[in-house]
């Protein structure tokens, strides 16, 4: 079998029988029939299913091989890292292994030799899948917990991070935030991201190791101490804005930023004793899978929901094809207790043959044509189906028929075309001299001032004559005493008057100068 069925891995004591099948065979007055309800897979030590990554690159010890000691014995520094020897290698595996009775296994970087540069560690827990927390997560520290540490999420394969909680031995101090603690959040801030001091105090290596992200007190706030009312928590899950993303990850990041001091300063006189060592982290979760699905399983290196309701995708988040006569919806916790399915329909299952794509909730009967229509096509489609795009708009050609981006604007030129409309690739019709796929262009030979003209003047074919020079290949800029579109003109030739009482001046610049004269003259009597 190439895939694991994660179900027998696990049994929780969150896993309530509450949300668990996806469907049953039932036998009514109208004879026997399938009912379908909302469902989640059982919860999970998704430690087994994760990829990690630790930063930066040399962070873990052993290469070259160090010494290093402890806090309680802070003058035996006889123990030693040693990448390339099995016994004394402390690879980032070990945070995920199974203790075995006796000796914890575990990560360990660097000591600080560096010290005053900070010790700075990233440890980088990956899915690939979006997964529900369900339980605490617990972070296993030997040899003393951090006396600064972070911890962040991502919802997106990490792309983007999120503070998820701060840690501290002085909040104040570390980030400037008040300490607070989980317990006391009320209904309204069950989501809020707070500094903790409750798990970076030194109390000795040995007796306090873990560090939590409390979920379970989180929880606690709505379904009771012992969540004893479920009920309640699933009911806010859905109706509180924001509260099911919160518990929701993909990602996970141990951001270490200072490591155990052992109750005191740090002493630069034996650095050896400084370093993080992790030998465990506990993840418990189940797989997000939109309430459509009760099992997910482990494929191809991946977790992957076992879709039911006729959806389909690594959560169950969209209709298979054939089943998009309405949107796809995640199902719900309400109403209790068996909550609603919201399951894909197939086309010609609620009305004739309608299907929409999933562009739109409604179909409509319309008397006169006998024809069943969608109502309210959304995503910029149009038609009966919603299977064509709206004036305007053309087909994305790398998306499928229910894709949201099915249709992309024309987006044509205002000026440049005749018209708002495209062809099927996306080119608009465009007037005269204009061209380009928007018709934001011009062709050769025509230039561009709100729209596409004609040169009047070039440096090739269309040149200003008799001196003139050509500006913006929009006109000529004539000389005095020259005119015309491409100063061709003499204005003696063109115009009498220019001329009147020059008869006897040959030469333009004659002509220029009598002309400034004369215009002298008439400034004087004008006066
Ligand atoms: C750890 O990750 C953060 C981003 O979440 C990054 O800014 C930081 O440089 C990383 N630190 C190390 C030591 O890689
Ligand atoms: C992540 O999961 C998707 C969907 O199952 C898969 O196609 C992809 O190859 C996976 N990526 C990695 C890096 O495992
Ligand atoms: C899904 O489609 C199948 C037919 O392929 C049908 O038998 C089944 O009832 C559908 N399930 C739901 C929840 O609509
Ligand atoms: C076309 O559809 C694909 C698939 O959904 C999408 O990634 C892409 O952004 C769309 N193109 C445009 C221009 O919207
Ligand atoms: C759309 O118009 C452009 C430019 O006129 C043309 O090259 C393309 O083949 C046209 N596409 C279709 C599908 O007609
Ligand atoms: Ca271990």
């Amino acid at each position: 079998m190439l895939y694991l069925v994660a179900l027998l891995l696990h049994c929780l004591p969150l896993a309530m029988g509450q949300y668990d099948i996806c469907k049953s065979w039932v036998t009514t007055d109208d004879g026997p029939s399938w009912e379908f309800y909302a469902c989640q897979p059982k919860a999970m030590r998704m430690k087994d299913y994760v990829t990690v990554r630790v930063d930066p690159a040399g962070i873990t010890c052993g290469d070259p091989p160090e010494r290093f000691c402890t806090h309680e014995n802070p003058y035996l520094c006889s123990d030693e890292c040693d990448a390339s020897n099995p016994d004394l290698a402390h690879p980032p595996k070990l945070m995920f292994d199974s203790e075995d009775e006796g000796l914890a296994t575990y990560w360990q970087s660097v000591t600080w030799r560096r010290y005053p540069e900070p010790l700075l560690a990233n440890i980088t827990l990956s899915w690939n899948k979006s997964i529900e927390l369900t339980d605490d997560i617990v972070i296993t520290f030997e040899y003393g917990r951090p006396t600064i540490m972070m911890l962040e999420k991502s919802l997106d394969n990490g792309r983007t991070w999120h503070p998820y909680q701060y840690y501290a031995d002085d909040c104040m101090e570390a980030f400037s935030m008040p300490a607070r603690r989980v317990r006391d959040l009320s209904t309204t801030s069950a989501n809020r991201v707070l500094c903790t001091e409750e798990y970076s105090r030194w109390a000795g290596s040995k007796k306090e190791k873990t560090v939590r992200f409390e979920v379970r007190d989180r929880f606690a706030i709505f379904a009771g101490p012992d969540l004893k009312n479920m009920d309640n928590l699933y009911t806010r899950l859905e109706s509180a804005k924001g509260l099911k993303d919160f518990f929701t990850v993909t990602d996970l990041r141990m951001r270490l930023l200072r490591p155990a001091l052992g109750g005191t300063y740090v002493q630069r006189e034996n650095l050896y004793k400084y370093f993080y060592a992790v030998s465990n982290i506990e993840v418990t979760g189940r797989c997000k899978c939109n309430l459509h699905a009760n099992l997910c399983t482990f494929k191809e290196g991946s977790l992957q929901c076992e879709c039911e309701h006729n959806t389909t995708g690594q959560d169950c988040g969209k209709c298979k094809k054939n089943f998009r006569s309405r949107s796809w919806r995640a199902g719900s916790y309400l109403p209790l207790p068996n909550g609603s399915p919201n399951a894909c329909a197939a086309a010609g299952s609620a009305f004739g043959n309608c299907e929409c794509y999933g562009h739109s909730n409604r179909c409509s009967y319309i008397d006169f044509l006998n024809v069943v229509t969608c109502v309210s096509c959304k995503h910029n489609t149009r038609g009966q189906h919603c299977q064509h795009c709206r004036l305007g708009f053309y087909r994305n050609s790398s998306a499928e028929l229910d894709d949201e981006n099915v249709c992309i604007e024309c987006n044509c030129n205002q000026i440049g075309s005749m018209h708002d409309r495209c062809n099927e690739t996306g080119y608009c019709e465009c007037k005269e001299g204009a061209t380009g796929p928007k018709c934001d262009d011009c062709l050769p030979n025509y230039y561009w001032r709100q729209g596409c003209f004609p040169n009047v003047c070039d440096d090739e074919l269309l040149l200003c004559q008799n001196g003139g020079t050509c500006y913006q290949n929009q006109r000529c800029v004539c000389p005095v005493g020259f005119k015309g579109v491409l100063c061709q003109q003499s204005r003696c030739e063109a115009d009498k008057k220019d001329c009147d009482g020059a008869a006897s001046v040959h030469g333009s610049l004659g002509a220029v100068l009598l002309g400034v004269l004369a215009l002298q003259l008439r400034g004087w009597v004008d006066l």
